[in-house]
């Protein structure tokens, strides 16, 4: 049994929206478990080690002052292979590219931005997962 976490976050652009139930909904559709949940503001030095691994990147700039530019709603969640499997709903990270019936797929588009703005964030990996988590839920055990 390989029971993950993920980590989820309903970006800036789904948030003002009002696509956080949408994606919810997905989310519990398939069948994982949310496990906490949070609406917040993004400081500049949580988005830079979230980020880490985009610095020196030519839309990092554009990033994280999209990220930084309103509330996301943050989520953990939990399932089997949940992180593969969010990252499935979630599609390509292009939301021009991204499939329909995917997140990114049915409610992204282009707006002609520097940095995409594309729905929702996943985690990519176990690693990336329990780091993303313990950044945006300290005090989740
Ligand atoms: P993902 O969110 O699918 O894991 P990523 O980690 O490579 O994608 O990039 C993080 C975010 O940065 C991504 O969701 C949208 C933005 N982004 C990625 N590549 C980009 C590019 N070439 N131009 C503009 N924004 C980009
Ligand atoms: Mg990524």
């Amino acid at each position: 049994m390989s029971i993950e976490r993920s980590l989820v976050l309903v970006k800036p652009d789904g948030f003002a929206r009002g696509l956080t139930g949408e994606v919810l909904r997905r989310i519990e559709a398939k069948g994982y478990r949310l496990v906490a949940l949070a609406v917040r503001t993004a400081s500049a030095d949580l988005l830079a080690e979230h980020y880490a691994e985009h610095v020196g990147k030519p839309f990092y700039e554009g990033l994280v002052e999209f990220m930084a530019s309103g509330p996301v709603t943050a989520v953990v969640i939990e399932g089997e292979q949940c992180i593969r499997g969010f990252r499935s709903l979630a599609g390509a990270t292009n939301p021009t590219e991204a499939a329909p019936g995917s997140i990114r797929g049915d409610l992204g588009r282009d707006w002609g931005r520097p940095a995409q703005e594309n729905v929702v964030h996943g985690s990519d990996s176990p690693e990336s997962a329990a780091r993303e988590i313990a950044l945006w839920f300290p005090d989740l055990g």
